[in-house]
């Protein structure tokens, strides 16, 4: 497997086959391969990027009801792409989105969930527990339990929120391969977030490695400035950088995410330095900064500025 950045969609040799490639643009784009994902960021300094996730061996592109699914031998993508009308309640369509994954995954040879990208239009609309993000937490929690997947087992996650002002697009990478799952000794486990983060605690696991024999993919879930369950550093970019890149060197201590390969999403609430924190992972974590996505994306508390994912293989 190989991920890689580029403004258009051209294999890296000619043996290779798209697995999935997250278009992040201004504009939603027309026509498209069977494997593009089109996700309603704006990609900071530039028009539009691609992340390709290529793999050696073919890949089948198939529908099952709503979920798009590409899959190939040590892998499968499900998709769901979820329009939400102005009377639509998050919570049942998140639910309902999340069942037709489990349900399709079963059409699948892939049962194991490693990482799921979940992305929302207005995730921090809504006051209290009726702010979007917990409605979709609520969501996600009840399909988890109703497919019995116990919080041990929960996946590595994203949670940003789109330029949109509704809708859901979550996209789940499952292998049938052995995969170990990463907490962070600085954070608590999202999945035992106190009561006040919401009536269910957030379904994801910190990281996530699918060790396939051939290769391991090292998954890292969105990581912001949260130390213990408090985010610090309140609307301070800079200060939340720092402790950001603090919880993702302690996470590579059990999971090795960093390093010159690694690709990675800067999501930032408002455009800032990119530059500067492009150099600042060079500095601390040896990032290179063609390898670098900044994206205009809201993050799931209204304090934080930036959240940071990304993947590496070995
Ligand atoms: C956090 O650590 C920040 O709800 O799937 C990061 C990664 C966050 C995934 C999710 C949320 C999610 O709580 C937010």
């Amino acid at each position: 497997m190989q991920v890689s950045l580029s403004d258009s969609i051209s294999p890296p040799s000619t043996d290779q086959h798209l697995l999935v490639a997250f278009r992040f643009g201004a504009d939603p784009n027309t026509a498209s391969h069977p494997a593009v994902v089109d996700i309603a960021l704006e990609p900071l300094g530039s028009g539009e990027i691609y992340e390709c996730w290529w793999v050696a061996e073919p890949v089948r592109y198939r529908r099952n009801g709503n979920t798009r699914i590409a899959e190939c031998s040590d892998y499968a993508v499900l998709v769901q792409e979820i329009d939400e009308g102005p009377g639509d309640d998050l919570t049942s369509l998140t639910q309902d989105a999340y069942r037709e994954t489990f349900e399709s995954l079963r059409s699948t040879n892939h049962s194991r969930m490693a990482k799921v990208w979940n992305y929302l239009g207005a995730i921090n609309a809504g006051d209290g527990d009726d702010e979007r993000y917990r409605k979709f937490s609520v969501g996600r929690a009840s399909a988890f339990s109703e497919y019995a997947l116990p919080d041990d087992a929960a996946p590595a996650g994203t949670g940003i929120g789109t330029r949109l002002q509704r809708g859901l697009t979550i996209v789940t990478l499952a292998s049938r391969h052995p995969l170990l799952l990463a907490e962070n000794p600085r954070q608590i486990s999202a999945f035992q977030y106190p009561r006040q983060y919401g009536p269910s605690s957030p379904k994801f696991a910190r990281g996530a490695a699918v060790l396939t024999g051939k290769h391991a993919l090292h998954l890292l879930s969105g990581t912001a400035s949260i130390v213990g369950h408090e985010s610090l550093h309140p609307f301070d970019v800079e200060a939340q950088l720092e402790e950001t890149l603090r919880n993702i060197a302690a996470l590579g201590d059990s999971l090795s995410v960093l390093d010159g390969d690694s690709v990675h999403r800067v999501y930032m609430r408002e455009s800032g330095d990119t530059d500067a924190i492009a150099t600042e992972l060079q500095e601390r974590l040896a990032v290179r900064r063609d390898q670098i996505v900044f994206l205009r994306g809201d993050i799931c508390r209204r304090e934080l500025l930036i959240e940071i994912d990304g993947v590496r293989l070995q």
